[in-house]
């Protein structure tokens, strides 16, 4: 059943996923959250770009995903990245 095998992979690659980015957001948040400023230093740690606290990416990425508004983006925020 190839089928069966395929949709296997893909939920292990996707828990994958999830671990990799729950690391990620543990080395660039503070306290569990992720602040604007963490979000700088991630951007420029994975792109090799500069990157400031006005940069377009940071101001949509808050916009999008910072539900309440107070300026911190939570894990499951940041799982909705990918
Ligand atoms: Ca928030």
């Amino acid at each position: 059943m190839p089928y069966a095998k395929l949709l296997d992979e893909s939920r292990n690659l996707t828990q994958r996923v999830v671990e990799v980015f729950t690391e990620v957001f543990q080395r660039f948040s503070t306290d569990g959250k992720m602040t604007r400023h963490d979000l700088v230093k991630f951007v420029e740690g994975s792109t090799q770009d500069l990157c400031n606290i006005n940069d377009s990416r940071i101001t949509e990425m808050f916009d999008r995903y910072d539900d309440d508004k107070d300026n911190l983006l939570t894990l499951p925020n940041f799982l909705q990245f990918y």
